[in-house]
């Protein structure tokens, strides 16, 4: 368990960081800023999905003030926010899965679902 809620709160930032920096670089990829590169792809694919399970245990109760973007709102829908945690997971470990083919419609199709786990929770759930 967190010793403190900056403890938590520092504990999901720093897991979305993460996952920020290897869901970026593949989509630099798969928009043809940088060469494609499967191997390094789905080693990034595989890091989104190993990381997408961390940041869910760091919104605990108490940490929707201080340095933090996150809502109160999670807190007061909080089976929503979890399902829509959850559903961050399995998109991010049917991309990871996805990466593996050497399908680019079928990798671009599971990016996209996984994008759209982002921003969605983000549009509802995140300071803008
Ligand atoms: C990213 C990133 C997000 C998501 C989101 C997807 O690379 O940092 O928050 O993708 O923009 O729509």
């Amino acid at each position: 368990n967190f010793e403190k809620p900056t403890d938590a709160i520092e504990y999901r930032q720093s897991a979305f960081s993460l996952i920020a920096y290897n869901f970026g670089d593949m989509g630099a990829m798969l928009k043809g800023k940088k060469p494609f590169d499967a191997g390094v792809f789905s080693a990034r694919a595989d890091n989104v999905a190993a990381l997408s399970k961390l940041p869910h245990e760091g919104f605990i109760d108490g940490t929707d003030t201080g340095d933090t973007e996150a809502l109160a709102k999670i807190w007061q829908d909080k089976a929503d926010f979890d399902s829509k945690m959850t559903a961050f997971k399995d998109n991010a470990a049917a991309l990871a899965v996805a990466a593996k083919s050497s399908d680019q419609n079928q990798i671009k199709q599971a990016f996209a679902n996984t994008g759209k786990s982002c921003k969605g929770c983000h549009d509802v759930y995140k300071k803008d």
